[in-house]
C-alpha cells in the first residue's frame, strides 16, 4: 500500500496539473462538554469531550469512507476517562486505536458504513477528565500505521496522500471551580455599581449600603446575617425606586438579581 499511497499522489498531480496540493479532507478537533457544547475552559476534576469532525473538501463532495489519526496531549494535565464513540455516520472498527497510553491516542479513527456522509460530521468522540489546572492543546497528526489507517474518501481507489490532510489542534484550559462566596459575590457587586454609568451621587448611595452589607458580612457570625440581609433588602429598595429612572430596567433588573443571589445564600 506504500506503491498505492504514492500512486495516489502521482494520480492527484497529474488530474490537477499542479504541483501544489490541495487539502482533500480537514480532520478538525473540538473540546465540547458532555452535552456537546463547544468550550475552551473546564473544571478541574470535571469530565469533557475531545471530538474529532471530518469533511470532503472536493468539489462536488464525495464524503470520508474512512479517516484515522493520531493526537498528542498534555498527560499532566488530563487523562482519557472513557471509550472511543463512533459518530452517527461511521463505525468503529475492532482493536482500531490505542488510547492507553498517557499524552497519545494512536492511530484512532472510524470508518462510514451509513449511506454517503456529506457535510462535516462527526467522526468520533473521546471522554477526558480535567486533572491538573493549565491549558492542554490537542495536536492533531497523521496516522501512520497504513494500510490500516489509510484515509479514504469516496470516489478513489487510492488513499488520500497523508499532504492533502488537514489535521486540526484544539486547547483547552483547565480552571478552578468557580464557587464565589457571599463576600466575593458582593465585593463584584459594589465593583459592577462603580463602573456603572450613573450619576455619581445615585452610585455613591448604593455603594454605602453595600458597603455596609459588606461589612456587616465580614463582621458576621451565624446571628448576625439577617442584618446583612436587611442591609442587601435596603439596597434593592433604593434600586427600585430608581428604576425607570437613574437607572434603567436593566441596570436595575442586574442589579436585584445580584442582591437576590447573595441573600439566597445567605438565609
Ligand atoms: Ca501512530
Amino acid at each position: 500500500m506504500k506503491a498505492g499511497l504514492a500512486l495516489g499522489l502521482a494520480l492527484l498531480l497529474t488530474a490537477t496539473g499542479r504541483m501544489q496540493a490541495d487539502t482533500v479532507v480537514t480532520i478538525r478537533l473540538e473540546a465540547c462538554d458532555l452535552s456537546g457544547n463547544a468550550i475552551s475552559t473546564v473544571d478541574i476534576g470535571e469530565e469533557f469531550l475531545l471530538r474529532v469532525f471530518v469533511q470532503d473538501l472536493r468539489v462536488p463532495e464525495r464524503g470520508v469512507f474512512a479517516a484515522f489519526l493520531d493526537v498528542f496531549y498534555s498527560q499532566s494535565l488530563v487523562s482519557v476517562a472513557g471509550p472511543i464513540t463512533a459518530g452517527p455516520n461511521y463505525f468503529l472498527l475492532p482493536g482500531q486505536g490505542d488510547i492507553s497510553h498517557p499524552g497519545m491516542l494512536d492511530e484512532i479513527g472510524a470508518m462510514d458504513g451509513f449511506g454517503v456522509p456529506v457535510g462535516e460530521l462527526l467522526l468520533l468522540s473521546l471522554r477526558f477528565r480535567a486533572d491538573a489546572l493549565g491549558t492542554v492543546t490537542f495536536f492533531g497528526d497523521p496516522p501512520d500505521n497504513f494500510p490500516f489507517s489509510d484515509i479514504l474518501v469516496y470516489g478513489w481507489n487510492d488513499p488520500v496522500p497523508i499532504e492533502d490532510v488537514e489535521f486540526g489542534s484544539v486547547s483547552i484550559t483547565v480552571v478552578p471551580p468557580y464557587n464565589p462566596t457571599p463576600d466575593e459575590l458582593l465585593e463584584d457587586l459594589i465593583n459592577y455599581v462603580a463602573e456603572l454609568d450613573i450619576s455619581s451621587g445615585i452610585a455613591n448611595a448604593l455603594d454605602a449600603k453595600l458597603q455596609n452589607a459588606l461589612d456587616a458580612l465580614q463582621a458576621a457570625n451565624g446571628g448576625q446575617r439577617n442584618d446583612v440581609v436587611n442591609k442587601l433588602c435596603a439596597f434593592m429598595h433604593s434600586v427600585e425606586a430608581q428604576a425607570g429612572k437613574a437607572l434603567t430596567q436593566e441596570q436595575a433588573h442586574q442589579l436585584l438579581d445580584a442582591a437576590l443571589e447573595i441573600i439566597a445564600m445567605l438565609i
